[in-house]
């Protein structure tokens, strides 16, 4: 069985040449987005055996989608191909210095009509983590009770279950992701998540909300702030504070994938709390020096050299 389990809507990404406004750009790059496939190609990358599971059309960018996976070393040998719907599909630029701007094609796509009867018990049997965001659930009521019959499978299997709300404002209205994302929070043993997106879907502070968590189910909570300071908070009173590496930044999308990589990586290792946040601070340091979400992914040597650099003057 894979140690790992991601599962989410794996999209078709037309990257517009960088430094290009959206609208402007004529030369676009293909590769794949979603940041849920993004944590299962950088898992495969670091040497763990990952599982991604989702649903993609029958059409020729649902094969690439399915390809690069593959290609990464990721177990999509669970994928659903759905005959009647399309693959998702995005648009976006990227700048190191201004908003980027993103444009879906996602809406009715084969992913946002997953449903509980797409996940058996084998999809999760055996696995260690199971990794979701709250993009899953926000797609459609029907992928939303396939998240929740995910989370229980993999509580029912003793599987940690690992959660980042990636709220992504264009899919859904604030008062729909604290509605529909809110409630999740609370199943998580892991927690990822920025501190706007904990203020959005609990209308407390960061801090308070991860208090209340960790009184919960939940054992560690790490704080993304605006700062890019990532915070880890257990239900053992334990607190961490994670600086940012300092790099010369390509594009920023992708980095809370690369540090959640990062984290629960080490974490599968049996690594402490500070070496987990290190670690994670560095995949993401790695990954916004390239324009892709997932080029600048490294293997555990790469990851192991760049942090004994990072770390080399002290910090
Ligand atoms: O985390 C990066 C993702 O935002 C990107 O790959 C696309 O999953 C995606 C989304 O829904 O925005």
């Amino acid at each position: 069985a894979p140690e790992v389990l991601t599962c989410g809507e794996a999209m078709l990404l037309m990257l517009a040449e960088p430094g290009m406004p959206l609208a402007r750009a004529v030369n676009f790059r293909r590769a794949v987005g979603g940041a849920e496939s993004n944590v299962a190609a950088g898992l495969s990358r670091l040497g763990h055996r990952v599982r991604w599971f989702g649903r993609v059309g029958a059409d020729p960018a649902g094969e690439a989608v399915l390809a690069q996976l593959r290609a990464d070393g990721v177990d999509v040998s669970y994928a659903d191909v759905d005959p009647d719907a399309p693959t998702g599909m995005l648009l976006r630029d990227s700048h190191p210095q201004r908003a980027i701007d993103v444009q879906y094609y996602r809406a009715g796509s084969a992913a946002s009509r997953l449903a509980p009867e797409h996940i058996s018990p084998e999809i999760t049997a055996g696995v260690r983590v199971l990794h979701l965001s709250g993009i899953t659930p926000i797609l459609s009521p029907s992928a939303a009770e396939a998240t929740a019959k995910l989370v229980e499978l993999a509580h029912a299997a003793g599987a940690l279950v690992s959660f980042d709300p990636n709220v992504r404002r264009k899919l859904a209205g604030p008062e729909h992701w604290a509605e529909v994302v809110g409630p999740l929070l609370a199943e998580a043993d892991l927690l990822l998540a920025g501190d706007d997106e904990l203020e959005l879907l609990t209308g407390e502070s960061a801090d308070a909300a991860a208090a209340r968590l960790l009184r919960g189910r939940t054992d560690t909570v790490v704080i993304k702030r605006a700062d890019h300071t990532a915070t880890a908070l257990t239900a053992d009173g334990t607190r961490v504070d994670q600086p940012p590496y300092d790099v010369r930044l390509a594009d920023p999308v992708g980095a809370g994938d690369a540090f959640a990589t990062g984290f629960l990586s080490a974490r599968l290792r049996g690594l402490p709390l500070d070496r987990a946040l290190a670690e994670g601070a560095c995949v993401a340091a790695l990954v916004i020096q390239t324009v892709t979400d997932t080029d600048g992914l490294p293997t555990a040597a790469a990851r192991d050299r760049a942090l004994a650099a990072f770390t080399a003057g002290g910090d």
